[in-house]
């Protein structure tokens, strides 16, 4: 892998850091676009990328005829789709555009071979923080994977052309930056520091708060009723079976909870999800480990693992040892886990 930039404007190829200035870059980029231009910014929709698109938009508002944003992904993530809500991200389903009749593309926080459906389109632009990749080319490319996020580059832009961020932009940068520094716990770079003091500024930071919060569904909300109901503490121990559930991202979210009740010193969350048993071992990860618990008691079934302090187990229901027509219960839970617990 290499760690090495690539920058291309206006034809000269830099792969050492520092010899372009914002300044450089900025000009560069601008020089590419006309004011008749329908601009086409594709992203793969993630925080970074939709701020990033946000700021390019910004960049080339008034000297371009019309800039559109499209993704080619659905947006899962609840997170992801409040940022888009609450921030009213102007972005469509590439799909339903004509990706080939815009006169300019712009591809940003991907490169051409990170997805089949970039790599049939040309680019006039590509700006990225992964690292680099070969076998394709753009008239603009600026690329510096020691990046944490290319909101931070795109930052850079913004002050070099002496645009103040909107609310809305500022705070879909400072998402973008604090999601894929992972709150600056990933390594990352001073830049990323200056380009997160000065968006903190004009950043909404309770909105931030919001997206980073959301992630329950409305309709979700049963499986805590169903929890309630079901819960058995036992030495110190939380057995939940949900029964059936639609994604088990919930019992991962059920689980964290009632890891979060004093003297529980487990959890243990199960769930079936099409013909599978799915359990979420949750524990303080003192003296304890999830992980061998998880394996020790369903490993013998399917497959089961994790860390000290948070483990899972997938197992199919043939496998599980139920007696004849007994449904799996909180009670089965309790019987197959405390097997192992002394
Ligand atoms: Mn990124």
């Amino acid at each position: 892998m290499q760690q090495k930039r690539l920058e291309k404007i206006a034809d000269t190829i830099t792969r050492s850091a520092s010899r372009n200035s914002a300044r450089d870059r900025l000009n560069g980029l601008w020089e590419l676009f006309d004011r008749d231009d329908e601009v086409l910014i594709v992203i793969s929709a993630d925080p970074d990328a939709l701020a990033s698109a946000m700021a390019m938009k910004r960049l080339l508002s008034y000297r371009v005829g019309s800039v559109t944003i499209g993704y080619p992904n659905e947006i899962r993530r609840l997170n992801n789709l409040t940022m888009v809500e609450r921030l009213k991200i102007p972005i469509e389903r590439l799909h339903t555009l004509p990706v080939k009749d815009y006169s300019k593309r712009i591809l940003i926080d991907s490169q051409p071979t990170h997805q089949p459906c970039f790599e049939k389109l040309e680019f006039d632009a590509v700006i990225d923080h992964h690292p680099v990749t070969e076998g394709w080319d753009a008239k603009f490319i600026d690329i510096r994977p020691e990046y944490g996020a290319v909101s931070t580059m795109m930052v850079e832009y913004l002050r070099a052309a002496g645009i103040k961020p909107s609310v809305a932009l500022a705070t879909a940068l400072f998402y973008g930056i604090k999601v894929d520094t992972q709150n600056f716990e990933k390594s990352s770079l001073l830049a990323d520091g200056i380009a997160f003091r000065y968006v903190f500024k004009f950043a909404n930071r309770n909105l931030v708060r919001k997206f980073e919060l959301t992630e329950l569904r409305r309709s979700e909300l049963k499986y805590f009723k169903i929890a309630l109901n079901e819960l058995k503490v036992s030495k110190g121990r939380a057995y939940i079976h949900l029964g059936r559930v639609g994604t088990p991202d919930i019992q991962v979210i059920i689980a964290d909870f009632f890891n979060r009740v004093d003297k529980i010193d487990w959890v243990l969350v199960s769930g079936i999800h099409g013909e599978k048993l799915i359990v979420i071992f949750r524990c303080d990860g003192y003296r304890k480990n999830a992980g061998k618990l998880a394996q020790k008691t369903f490993g013998e079934f399917g497959s089961a693992g994790g860390h000290k302090e948070a483990a899972r187990a997938e197992v199919p229901l043939k496998n599980l040892p139920l007696r004849e027509n007994h449904e799996f219960s909180t009670h089965t839970l309790m019987r197959l886990a405390t097997r192992h617990m002394r």
